[in-house]
């Protein structure tokens, strides 16, 4: 067997790594002169790397190992399936068993009439999918020039043109443009944005600008709205409680779909099998990956309702899909991982067991004196880092500069937690313990307090002037 287990030093690797592979949003000039840690293993929730370091990892993956690493029932399952049918496609009128059952189940899993499942590779395929989906149905509506998607600043939805367009992270647009027929809106980061608002009002007033908006563009010109029920990549943003009925409010007044991405809030992440539940927004359609297959083989996709599904049909072909669609060993692999997550408990053990155990944890450290505010939804969870909290000031040096000394404070700690400008963040596989979360906080708790007292010798616990 080719299993590169017995492999070459670490630095000959890294010489390798950076003379030939290129690595997704990296400065590789940096990370050639550095050389990229080499992850070797994976167990449960802990990493070892080419040197034997045992590395917590805080953030799943990237978010999407939700049942942990190193589970043998999914190996198995890929390797008998990949025996029994490696690979079919479920284009020209035929499918296969894995993707059948995979679609099945979803639509028993997801809320209300979201019955249908339009396979993917990723999630920002499925992402793109969606675009071609909501114009689709406004065409076959007679309504075809209903096609301007509306997302949020700071919100991501993956990479490719479509789902980088439709995220709101200037660098991505600044790297190849956008598509045409997307907008964006404020998010609701009441912290960084909220002036001298109460969270609750910042929540109506960011949820009714998609309202100005859909008036400004006119709503016969306005296909779909989407956003992540909790901003990820952009930091665990979690919206003020007042945010989300008020946006489901303005799409059910306007007629516009509604599109919950839930690539990293689906599949137990805050508690309930999809994050919609947990903010009770009522999705036309859901953008799923990640922890659909935990990370064990690339597939995603886009749960439909039943109106959205039967106007597209009406159309008669949908021109759109991917050789992987449905991709069989993915599909049995992702299949698996659902039995695991609903035979094992794991969404209860968020909800009962983890969430409120790292709660109260996570929320004593905003009495460190470099912690601003606390969120924790499910097991995911972030903090600010300000040499101010009772202004919500920011650093006086360059945006990300001090989450980028925290978060190489955690990486000599063996923790990984990952840093968004001055949001420290975590979103820990679902299955870890209640001792394995005491050792996360003990190693956040020690990160925090070294990085604090490098700022102070720095002098860098200067706050910027307003
Ligand atoms: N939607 C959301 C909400 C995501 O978080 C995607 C779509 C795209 O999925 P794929 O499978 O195409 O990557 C994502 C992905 C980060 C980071 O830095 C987050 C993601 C991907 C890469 C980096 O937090 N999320």
């Amino acid at each position: 067997m080719n299993m590169i287990t017995n492999h070459l030093p670490t630095a000959e690797l890294q010489k390798l790594d950076a003379a030939h592979h290129m690595h997704p949003f990296t400065d590789s000039t940096g990370l050639a002169s550095k050389g990229a840690r080499v992850i070797t293993r994976g167990q449960g929730i802990w990493l070892t790397d080419s040197e034997g370091h045992r590395i917590l990892d805080g953030m799943a993956g990237l978010w999407c190992v939700n049942i942990g690493y190193g589970r043998k029932e999914l190996a198995q399952v890929a390797a008998k399936q990949m025996e029994e049918l490696s690979y079919y496609n479920t284009f020209f009128q035929t499918t296969h068993v894995p993707a059948i059952a995979l679609a099945a189940k979803l639509a028993e899993l997801a809320p209300g009439d979201l019955n249908h499942v339009f396979f993917a590779g990723s999630g920002s395929e499925a992402n793109d999918t969606n675009i071609r989906l909501v114009r689709r149905y406004w065409q076959v509506k007679g309504k075809p020039e209903k096609r301007v998607i509306i997302g949020r600043w700071n919100g991501y939805h993956g990479s490719t043109m479509g789902g980088g367009s439709l995220g709101g992270m200037k660098p991505i647009h600044s790297h190849g443009g956008m598509i045409d027929g997307v907008a964006h809106i404020g998010q609701p980061y009441w912290w960084a944005e909220g002036g001298e608002m109460s969270e609750d009002d910042f929540g109506l007033m960011r949820a009714r600008e998609l309202e100005a908006k859909i008036e400004e563009l006119g709503v016969d010109n306005v296909a779909a709205f989407i956003g992540e029920p909790i901003q990820g990549a952009g930091g665990v943003i979690v919206p003020p409680k007042t945010y989300w009925p008020e946006i489901q409010r303005i799409c059910d007044k306007y007629g516009i779909l509604l599109i919950a991405d839930e690539v990293i809030t689906g599949f137990g992440r805050t508690g309930n099998w999809f994050g919609s539940q947990t903010f009770g927004i009522k999705p036309h359609i859901m953008t799923i990956a990640k922890g659909l297959s935990s990370g064990y083989a690339p597939i995603g996709g886009s749960i439909v309702c039943d109106d959205v599904a039967a106007v597209v049909a009406e159309g008669g072909e949908f021109f759109h899909g991917y050789t992987y669609s449905g991709h069989p060993v993915a599909a049995a692999v992702a299949l698996e991982n659902l039995r695991i997550i609903q035979e094992e408990g794991v969404v209860e053990h968020v909800r009962d067991v983890a969430h409120p155990y790292l709660a109260e944890r996570w929320h004593a450290l905003a009495d460190h004196p470099l912690v601003g505010e606390t969120k924790l939804v499910g097991l995911m969870g972030s903090l600010i880092l300000t040499p101010d909290k009772a202004r919500r000031a920011k650093f006086a040096g360059e945006e990300g500069e001090v989450g980028f000394r925290c978060r190489e404070r955690c990486f000599a700690n063996d923790l990984i937690m990952r840093a968004v400008g001055e949001r420290m963040i975590i979103a820990p596989p679902l299955v870890i313990t209640p001792a394995e979360i005491d050792i996360l906080v003990e190693r956040a708790k020690k990160s925090l307090d070294e990085c604090h007292a490098g700022l102070k010798a720095d002098g860098l616990m200067v706050a910027k002037k307003d």
